[in-house]
This record gives C-alpha cells, structure tokens and sequence, in this order.
C-alpha cells in the first residue's frame, strides 16, 4: 500500500473502533499512501502496530504532527477535532470529520458520495461525515427523492453497541458471558459513558443512544434529523426519529416509514429502481424470506435494504429495512469515500500532491 507516488495520510484516533476500520478500509480499498502516519492520545502514543506488514509506531496527537499531511481523518471526538481539526487545515491537510463537530457549520459539506459528492466542491478544509445511522437513511431515501419526492420520514433505529466505541463492545462480550454464567453484571457504560445511570446491555433494548435534549429527543435522534435535511437539502422535510440500542455488535438496522410526493407508485416500482442504486444492495423476497440482517452485512460497505412495503392507509407511504455496517459506511467507509472522491473531483490542491 505504502507508495512512491500518493498522499500523507493521518488517522487521528487510530486506535480506536473506528480508526482501526479506517486504517482496514485505507489498505482493502488500495488508497495511494505515500506516508501513513497514526495519532491518538498520550494513552496509546508508542504502541507498536503493523499495517500491510510494515510496522508503525503510533504517536500523541498534537497541533505540529500534520506537518507535511495531505489527507486527515480524524475519530478521535468531537472535542479532538475542534481543537486540532483547524491546525491540521492550517499545516496544509484536508481533514475528513467523523465527529459531530463541524456537522451543522453551515461553511462545512456535510457528505455522502452517493447522495451529495458535488458538495465538496465549497470545502474550506473540513468535510464532516455524518452520523452513521443518517448515513445509511440517506443511500435508502435519496434515489427515491431524486424519482419521486420526499415528503416526511419517520425511522426507528436498532444500533449496534460498537457506535459507542470499543469499551461498549467489550461490555456487551463481557455482560453477556456473565449473565450466562448466572454471575451478576455492574453496566459502567452503556447507554452513554458519561450519564447519570448505566444499564445491562445484554439481553436487553435500551431506547437512549447519547443524552437527551431538552425536547425530549436525544442528541443522536436530533442528528438523525437535522444530518438528513442538511445532507438531501430539504430543509422543510418532515423528519422524525427513535433510536434505540440493541445487544448487536455490528451492523445498525432500522425501520423506515416515508411518504413520496406522487402518486400511483408501488412497493414494485421502489424495488426496481433500489435494486439499481449506487451503493444499495436490494435483498427483497418475503415468499423466501430473504431480508438484510446485520450478521450478513458486516465487513461491507454497501446498505441492504429490504421488507419495501406500501403502507396501508397512506397511499404515498411507504415501510422499508434498512441495515448497514456502522463502522464501515457509517464511519470509516464513508470517510475513505469521500477521500477518493476528493481525488476522483481534483480536489486536493496541487500542492498537496506528491
Ligand atoms: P473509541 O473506540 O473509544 O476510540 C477513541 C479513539 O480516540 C482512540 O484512538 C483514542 O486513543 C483516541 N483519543 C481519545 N482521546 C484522544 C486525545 N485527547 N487525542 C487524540 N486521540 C484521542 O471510539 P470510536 O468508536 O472509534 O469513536 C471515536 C469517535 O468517532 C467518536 O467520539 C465519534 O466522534 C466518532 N464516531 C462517529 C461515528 C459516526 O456515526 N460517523 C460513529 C462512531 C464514532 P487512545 O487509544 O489513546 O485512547
Ligand atoms: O452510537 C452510535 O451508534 C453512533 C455514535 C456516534 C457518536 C458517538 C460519540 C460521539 C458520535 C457521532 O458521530 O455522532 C459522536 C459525536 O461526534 O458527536
């Protein structure tokens, strides 16, 4: 992977649940590295890991380690990418944002190649990549938007414990052997590491992904709002969302209600025009009982929808399932995307080029 020709690029949270799908991604997908270089906190700083057999020594992340960086992709937190996300623009890197941070900045592309590539184009530095359960939504809904309108989305979520990082993995695995074993379980960190109460995960749904807002939505059900009017540019489309964790590691699932704006389409008609779509896998046969699942969409950076029924009492409403691997085109998949496609559109400076 390592080349002559190619970028400097930095992954800023390298060790984490999603650094490591970016560094996997950065080699499946043979990104031209001319040099990697993998930052994280203090913690891990000087730990040793090998990418594509050659090894590499992960380094604290500070404001001078982007000296020379052509391509940044931070998921280190929102806070890292505040604070460091600027000092990479101003040694010369573009930084692909997997945080929050810079979402709704209205001077900042909030993008999914398949539904927005052409919104890089405004870039100032920064191109913040949405929150995965949006991502996902979006592939779904927008070739149906582009056909037939979008009126109002209703969608309720079924995440998997790996979006709230490494440790909530290891407390599902670690939950779910006890509970087994007949031990009892202390939950430290799931629904969110730093609120008032914790609960078992194990076994168990727990409608509560991020703190609440004062609306009494959460913040992850407002991302899923406001992302999905940002990144279709409906700012008036009826958007509303229920997210819920579940005792999955991989692989978000969720139920889609949207009505169109036109009338006389079927649930075959959707069928046909999804199982075309850039991005989408169409697995739709109820008489064989073939629907996505998230065991079967793991390590794949497609969606897989299915279940697309006409809703009963709403002619334009329709039902649909939607499931995709939040590490990869929820997070890491999207972010290497939408560095080729920064390539694929001229859009890293001359400069930067080597
Ligand atoms: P994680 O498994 O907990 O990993 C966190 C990473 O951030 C680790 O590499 C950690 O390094 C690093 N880090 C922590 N503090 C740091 C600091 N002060 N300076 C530099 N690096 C630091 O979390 P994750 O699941 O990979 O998620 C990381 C972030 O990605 C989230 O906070 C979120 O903003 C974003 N994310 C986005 C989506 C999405 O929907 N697009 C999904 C999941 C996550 P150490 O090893 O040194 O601790
Ligand atoms: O919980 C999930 O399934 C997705 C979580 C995403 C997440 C977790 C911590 C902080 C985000 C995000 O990307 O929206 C953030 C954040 O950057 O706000």
């Amino acid at each position: 992977m390592i080349q002559q020709k190619g970028y400097h690029v930095a992954v800023v949270g390298a060790t984490g649940a999603v650094g490591q799908q970016m560094i996997k991604t950065l080699i499946k997908e043979k990104f031209p590295i001319k040099q990697l270089t993998l930052l994280s906190s203090a913690r891990s700083a000087g730990k040793k890991v090998e990418v594509n057999g050659v090894e590499h020594t992960i380094q604290e992340a500070k404001p001078e380690s982007f000296a020379g960086v052509d391509i940044a992709l931070f998921s280190a937190g929102g806070s890292i990418s505040k604070e460091l996300g600027p000092e990479a623009v101003k040694h010369g890197a573009i930084v692909v944002d997997n945080t929050s941070a810079f979402r709704m900045d209205i001077n900042t592309p909030l993008v999914v190649p398949e539904v927005n590539e052409q919104d890089l184009h405004t870039h100032n530095g920064i191109i913040a990549n949405p929150n995965c359960s949006t991502i996902q939504m979006v592939v779904a809904l927008e070739p149906i938007r582009q056909k037939y309108g979008l009126k109002k989305v209703i969608v309720s979520t079924y995440q998997a414990v790996s979006g709230a990082g490494a440790v909530a993995i290891e407390e599902l695995q670690e939950q779910t052997k006890a509970i087994i074993s007949g031990e009892k379980v202390e939950p430290k960190i799931l629904p969110v590491k730093g609120d008032k109460n914790h609960y078992q995960i194990a076994f168990n749904a727990i409608p509560q992904i991020d703190k609440f807002d004062e609306n009494g939505y959460t913040f992850e059900e407002m991302k899923m709002i406001n992302e999905t009017k940002k990144i279709m540019h409906l700012p008036e489309l009826h958007v509303s969302a229920t997210c819920v964790r579940l005792p999955v590691a991989v692989g978000h699932s969720e139920s889609v209600y949207f009505e169109i704006d036109t009338d006389g389409v079927s649930a075959h008609d959707l069928k046909e025009l999804l199982k075309d779509a850039p991005g989408i896998v169409l697995q739709d046969d109820p008489d064989n009982q073939l629907y996505p699942m998230p065991a079967n969409c793991v390590g794949s950076n497609d969606v897989f929808v299915g279940r697309i029924r006409n809703d009963l009492n709403e002619t334009r409403g329709f039902h649909m399932w939607v499931v995709s691997d939040n590490l990869l085109k929820g997070a890491a998949g999207n972010s290497v995307q939408i560095a080729e496609s920064l390539i694929k559109l001229g859009l890293i400076k001359e400069k930067e080029k080597q």
